[in-house]
C-alpha cells in the first residue's frame, strides 16, 4: 500500500487483504539524532534526520521552509473512537512531526476480561481487537513511508486479560505499551496478586517483542487532590514497577519511566517541577523518560494549556526526555479533535526547535535551593519505600491507603485510594501450574513443561505463534450490524459523489466551534451564547470552553454544534489559484533597477495610515524590495502626483482615498486616469488605488 501527499488514504486499500498483514518489523524505534545539522540557514545540534514530507511551522516560510525535527520521539493520543477515522488523524498528526502514536481508550480496556474480536465500537472503544489493530499498523507502515520515518504505535497492557493483550500486541507489531501491575490494583481494582503475576508475564512477552514499557507513576498526580504532594509516592511507584521490570526479564533501555510535571500555573511550576525532574533523572539513571505535559490542572483553555505545555517542554530540556508526550485542552473538555492534537504536537516542537542548545547556555545550579530540594524528595521517597517495607511490604501499604494520598510523605491525609489484598476482580485466580503445562508462546514466562534448555519453548510444539505468524487466528467483524464496513457505506458514497461536510473527530460529523464573546454577566452570556450558536444553524450545541473577561462586561465562549451542510464540490466555484513572485524574485528584480514610485492621499483625506503600511519598510510594505517610494503626504491633487511622477520619471502613483458615499473615490482614480493620458504617461505608469472597498471588480466606466 502506498501513499500519495495528493491524496487521501484510502480506507478500503487498508482493510484489503487485512487476514494476511504481517507487520513488517516489531519493537520500538527511536529517532535518528543528527548533531550539528545543518538545516537552512542554521546549525542545530538537538535534531533528527529530516522528513521526505511534512507540514513545516508557520513561521518556518520565513527561513525557507525548514522543518527541523528535534532529537526526541514526540506523542499524540488519538481517540475517536472509531479506528477508521483515526487513521486519517495519525496520517495528519505525522506530517506535523509526531512519531509515537498512541491509541488511548474511551472504554477501559483493563475492564475487558479476555481478547475481544469483531468490532468494539458498540461499547466505545478504539483499537483492541486484532483487526483493528492491525489495519492501524498497515496504515502506519504505508505512512512512516510517507513521512520517511518510524511511527511507534502503542496501546495499553492492562486489565486481567493483560498477558494475552502482551500476546495479541508482539504478534502485530505493536510498539510500545502502557504497562504497571500498580496501575491494575490502585484504578482498576484489579486483585493485587493477580495483576503483579500478569505483569510479570506480560513484562516478558513485551520484552523479547522490543515493545517499550512506560509505567503508570503519573497517573498518581494525575488523580491525587493536590498533585505536587504525591512527588515521593511518584519516586516509589516508579521503583516498583522498574525493579519488577527488571525482576520479569525486561531490560533497561525497554523501561521507560512515565512522567508528567506536577502543577501549572499560576503555582511556582519552575520550583516545584524542576527539582522534581532532576531529582527522578538522577535516582532512575539509565532508564528512559517519557514526559508528558501537565494533565491534573489542563483546564478547557487551548491558550492556558499551550502556556503551560510550553513550560513542560521547557522542563524537559533543562532535564531530558526521551519522548515528549502531547496532551491537548481536550483532556479538559472531552473532546479529541484532530486539529487539536496538531496544535499539541506542533507546541512541542516549536518549542524543542525554539531551545535547540540550551544546555550549552545555561547550567543547573550546583548548589542552593534546587539541590537542596532534590535531596529532600529523594530523601522522602526513600523513606516512604522503607515505611513500606517495615509495615509489610506493598500488598499492606495499598490496604492501609498509602497510596494517593494527598499529604506530603510523612505527612499522611488518609484519603489515599484502599484495596484489599484478597480482594479486587480476579481474586483466587492466580493457581499453581500443573506439571504437564505448556507454554502458549514461549517468550511466557515460568515453569514450562515443554521448555529445553538448548532451543525456544516451542521448538516441541513445531513453533508458537509469535515464532510462526501463519498460526495465528484472524477472525473478522463478528457483528452484522456494527463493523467497520457498515460504518463506511455512507462516507465511502458521500465521499465518491464529491459531498464535503465539516469535521474533527468522525467522517462527516459536521462538528464546528464558534467563538463568540457574549457583553453579560456569565450566567446570561452562556446562555445567549448557546441561543446564538442554535441562530446560526447548530445543532447539539454545548459550551466547550468559557473565558470570563470581566464579571459584568461579559465572557468569551467557544461553543461546539453540527452544522448541516453538506457541500458538492462539483457545485463550488474555485477561483483559479494565482501564484504571486516570491519576496527574492520581486526584490531582485526592483532593486538593480532603482524604480521610482509616487504615491498620497487624494482628494480631501487625511486618512494616511493605510499608505504607510503599503510603503513602509516598518509595516512591512514594498519600500523593503527596494522601490524609491516618494510620498506627498495627504489630500494632495492628481496633477500634483503626476508632475512628481514626470520627475522622478516614476513607474507608478499609488493614490488612497476613503471609500465615499458619493462615490468621489471613483472620480479620482478616473482622473488619475485621465491626466496621466494627457501627459503622454499612462503606458509607463502602473496606477494602484486602494482602500477597503476597493476591488478589481469596481465598473470601469
Ligand atoms: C498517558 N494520558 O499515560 P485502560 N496502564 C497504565 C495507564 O497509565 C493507562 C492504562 C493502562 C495517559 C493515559 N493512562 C492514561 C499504566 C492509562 C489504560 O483501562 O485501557 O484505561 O488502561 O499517556
Amino acid at each position: 500500500m502506498k501513499l500519495t501527499p495528493t491524496q487521501r488514504l484510502d480506507l478500503r486499500e487498508v482493510l484489503k487483504d487485512l487476514d494476511r498483514y504481517r507487520p513488517r518489523r516489531k519493537g520500538w524505534t527511536w529517532r535518528t539524532k543528527v548533531p550539528q545539522h545543518q538545516i537552512g540557514p542554521f546549525v542545530f545540534d538537538e535534531t533528527s534526520a529530516s522528513l521526505a514530507c511534512s507540514v513545516p511551522l508557520p513561521a518556518a516560510h520565513a527561513f525557507g521552509n525548514i522543518d527541523p525535527q528535534c532529537d526526541c520521539v514526540i506523542t499524540t493520543e488519538i481517540a475517536s473512537g472509531r479506528f477508521e477515522d483515526d487513521l486519517r488523524r495519525m496520517r495528519m498528526a505525522a506530517w506535523h512531526g509526531a512519531d509515537h502514536i498512541m491509541v488511548i481508550r474511551t472504554t477501559g480496556q483493563s475492564h475487558i476480561d479476555g481478547l475481544l474480536e469483531g468490532t468494539p465500537e458498540g461499547v466505545g472503544g478504539i483499537p483492541i481487537t486484532r483487526k483493528q489493530i492491525r489495519a492501524t499498523r498497515k496504515a502506519l507502515d504505508a505512512i512512516e513511508d510517507e513521512v520517511g520515518r518510524p511511527i511507534n504505535f502503542h496501546s495499553y497492557v492492562s486489565g486481567v486479560a493483560g498477558p494475552e493483550i502482551a500476546v495479541l500486541f508482539a504478534e502485530e507489531g505493536v510498539n510500545g505499551a502502557h504497562q504497571d501491575p500498580q496501575y491494575n490494583v490502585l484504578y482498576r481494582g484489579i486483585n493485587m496478586h493477580r495483576s503483579f503475576v500478569d505483569a510479570a508475564e506480560a513484562k516478558r512477552i513485551m520484552a523479547d517483542a522490543g515493545i517499550l514499557q512506560l509505567d503508570g507513576a503519573h497517573n498518581a498526580n494525575a488523580t491525587a487532590k493536590d498533585a505536587w504532594k504525591v512527588t515521593p509516592e511518584l519516586f516509589v511507584q516508579h521503583a516498583i514497577n522498574t525493579a519488577y521490570s527488571r525482576a520479569a526479564g525486561m531490560p533497561a533501555e525497554l523501561i521507560a519511566l512515565s512522567t508528567v510535571p506536577p502543577t501549572a500555573p499560576p503555582a511556582p511550576k519552575l520550583r516545584l517541577d524542576l527539582p522534581f525532574a532532576v531529582a527522578l533523572r538522577e535516582l532512575f539513571c539509565g532508564y528512559k523518560f517519557r514526559a508528558q505535559q501537565n494533565t491534573r490542572y489542563i483546564e478547557a483553555d487551548t491558550v492556558e494549556a499551550t502556556v503551560t505545555h510550553v513550560l513542560d517542554t521547557l522542563l524537559s530540556r533543562l532535564t531530558s526526555a526521551d519522548i515528549q508526550s502531547t496532551i491537548t485542552p481536550d483532556e479538559g473538555r472531552n473532546i479529541p479533535w484532530h486539529y487539536n492534537n496538531v496544535a499539541g504536537v506542533n507546541t512541542a516542537r516549536q518549542t524543542f526547535m525554539g531551545l535547540d542548545g540550551l544546555m550549552q547556555y545555561i547550567e543547573l545550579k550546583k548548589h542552593g535551593p534546587l539541590r537542596q530540594q532534590v535531596r529532600e524528595l529523594q530523601e522522602r521517597a526513600v523513606l516512604f519505600l522503607e515505611d513500606i517495607l517495615a509495615g509489610g511490604g506493598y500488598y499492606a501499604a495499598v490496604a492501609a491507603g498509602q497510596f494517593v494520598d494527598s499529604g506530603y510523605f510523612p505527612e499522611r491525609q488518609g484519603d489515599g485510594i484502599v484495596r484489599d489484598p484478597d480482594g479486587g476482580d480476579g481474586a483466587a485466580t492466580v493457581i499453581p501450574r500443573a506439571t504437564d503445562y505448556g507454554a502458549p508462546v514461549c517468550s511466557h514466562f515460568g515453569d514450562n513443561a515443554y521448555a529445553r534448555r538448548d532451543g525456544n519453548a516451542c521448538d516441541a510444539y513445531g513453533g508458537c505463534t509469535l515464532c510462526d505468524p501463519s498460526k495465528i487466528q484472524y477472525i473478522d467483524e463478528l457483528n452484522v450490524d456494527d463493523n467497520v464496513e457498515r460504518r463506511l457505506q455512507s462516507p465511502l458514497a458521500e465521499r465518491a459523489a464529491g459531498v464535503l461536510r465539516p469535521e474533527v473527530e468522525k467522517h462527516g460529523d459536521g462538528v464546528v466551534c464558534v467563538t463568540l464573546f457574549v457583553p453579560a454577566e456569565p450566567r446570561i452570556a452562556e446562555a445567549a451564547a448557546l441561543a446564538m450558536a442554535t441562530r446560526m444553524g447548530l445543532r447539539d450545541t454545548e459550551v466547550i470552553s468559557r473565558r470570563l473577561m470581566h464579571p459584568a462586561e461579559g465572557s468569551v465562549f467557544e461553543v461546539r454544534g453540527v452544522l448541516d451542510a453538506a457541500i458538492t464540490i462539483a457545485d463550488l466555484s474555485v477561483p483559479e489559484r494565482e501564484v504571486p513572485l516570491s519576496e527574492a524574485e520581486i526584490e531582485a528584480w526592483v532593486r538593480p533597477r532603482e524604480v521610482h514610485v509616487v504615491a498620497a492621499t487624494v482628494g480631501e483625506d487625511e486618512h494616511s495610515v493605510g499608505l504607510h503600511e503599503i510603503l513602509d519598510i516598518k509595516h512591512g510594505g514594498i519600500e523593503k524590495y527596494g522601490f524609491r517610494c516618494h510620498s506627498l503626504g495627504t489630500s494632495v491633487g492628481i496633477e500634483r502626483l503626476v508632475d512628481v511622477a514626470e520627475q522622478t520619471d516614476a513607474r507608478a502613483v499609488l493614490i488612497s482615498t476613503i471609500v465615499t458615499h458619493a462615490r468621489v473615490h471613483e472620480l479620482h482614480m478616473r482622473r488619475l486616469d485621465v491626466v496621466a493620458r494627457q501627459r503622454g504617461l499612462r503606458t509607463r505608469l502602473v496606477l494602484i488605488a486602494g482602500g477597503t472597498q476597493i476591488t478589481d471588480d469596481l465598473p470601469t466606466t
